[in-house]
């Protein structure tokens, strides 16, 4: 069953030790951060706009940092054949390492969340250029995954201290309408999900929104079950999975065989415009999942009028799902390495704050034929 345990946003919440502005950014470990920043670029419509590497002083790594919206990427590369990024590229391929998030104060934030248990990433320390100051500290969440704390004092540089503004030499791609990061979903292993929602809500001050059981997600197959939590300000949102016994092999396990740990499964970007934003990603060659014509033939019955005309949605293979307080449109990409790991969907909200309870059966049946493509059901 789909319980909605607390609203979103609270009228009054109690003192939130723990108040985000949002999502700084979101760091990938990858194996060629060069061609990793001309595929967001071209495919997705991000700009570049800062680097660090060797032509600044770094002798270790390359990062690129790319940006739409408020969205910003950090791809990462070692140029060491032994480091912390060569390893986790080597074990888990491209990957997400860091999200980022937005604080007032990254030292005070640091010493709340491992006093209440969690363990240490990085200690605070403060990095200042002409363009002024940063303060990072970092505590590990599942995995070998990080959330950073990111303190910018009025900071006016490209991305932080040690990186310099860069413009691309590739002809700029349009963006394609790219807002914020509406989520980032972790998957997690067999029996792990509930320590994970209880370090959120004791070590982070998040509260737990949703839980969807294997009776509302199991497939004919594969099963799982999740359980989503939000910070106080409902900025911030990390749905976690964790497999369930099915028929068949899980989505998740599949993910964690390739990953071989847990980690992030996929970031949901939001767009106002959804049909204008997928249009174009398909027109550069993304690719996404696809459900089957009848999933449009009672679409309208079940969810009600909407404003976009359903052809365009069919052609496009847009879902739609409606809560009580709106209705959400929503797509997924195919993995964007070839490991089955991590993939985005592309989210716009018509009021519903929900994550799509009434696609998931067409979305799992849809994620288990690629499954079964690579031999892994
Ligand atoms: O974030 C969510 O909950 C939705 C649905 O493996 C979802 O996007 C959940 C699990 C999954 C894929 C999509
Ligand atoms: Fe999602």
């Amino acid at each position: 069953m789909q319980t909605m345990t607390s609203p979103a946003v609270q009228a009054h919440p109690a003192h939130d030790f723990l108040p985000l502005n949002g999502t700084d950014y979101v760091e990938f470990y990858v194996g060629n951060a060069k061609q990793s920043a001309y595929y967001y670029q071209a495919a997705f419509g991000y700009e570049l706009v800062a680097y660090a590497g060797p032509e600044t002083g770094l002798r270790d790594r390359a990062s690129y940092v790319l940006q739409q919206g408020k969205i910003r990427l950090v791809l990462t590369t070692s140029l060491l054949p032994d480091s912390d990024i060569s390893e986790h590229v080597r074990r888990h391929g491209d990957g997400v390492k860091v999200m980022a998030l937005w604080v007032d104060d990254a030292r005070y934030s640091f010493a709340e969340t491992t006093r209440r248990g969690a363990r240490p990433a990085f200690e605070p320390y403060t990095i200042r250029d002409e363009q002024g100051e940063v303060t990072l500290s970092g505590i590990y969440t599942y995995g070998e995954t990080i959330h950073t704390f990111v303190e910018r004092r009025h900071y006016r540089g490209a991305f932080m201290p040690g990186f310099v503004a860069k413009k691309s030499l590739v002809p700029q791609a349009a963006p394609v309408g790219l807002l914020h990061v509406d989520h980032c979903v972790g998957n997690v292993g067999w029996g792990e999900m509930n320590q994970w929602v209880k370090f959120y809500e004791d070590v982070m001050g998040f509260k737990l929104l949703l839980t969807f059981d294997d009776e509302d997600i199991s497939t004919e197959y594969s099963a799982l079950m999740s359980k989503v939590v939000s910070n106080g300000n409902g900025y911030v949102k990390f749905p976690i999975n964790e497999p369930a016994e099915g028929k068949k092999k899980s989505q998740i396990e599949e993910y964690l065989d390739f990953y071989h740990s847990p980690g992030v499964q996929h970031i949901a970007i939001a767009t106002k415009d959804i049909r204008h934003t997928v249009a174009e990603l398909r027109r550069r060659g993304v690719e996404f999942l696809s459900v089957p014509a009848v999933y449009y033939d009672d679409l309208l019955e079940r969810i009600g009028s909407i404003d976009e005309d359903l052809q365009t949605l069919k052609d496009l293979n847009i879902l739609v799902d409606r809560d009580e307080e709106g209705y959400l449109l929503q797509i997924f990409t195919k993995p964007v390495e070839d490991r089955p790991t991590v993939f985005y969907e592309i989210i716009q909200r018509k009021g519903a704050k929900s994550f799509g309870k009434g696609n998931f059966k067409a979305l799992f049946e849809s994620i288990e034929r690629e499954q079964a493509l690579r031999g892994n059901l």
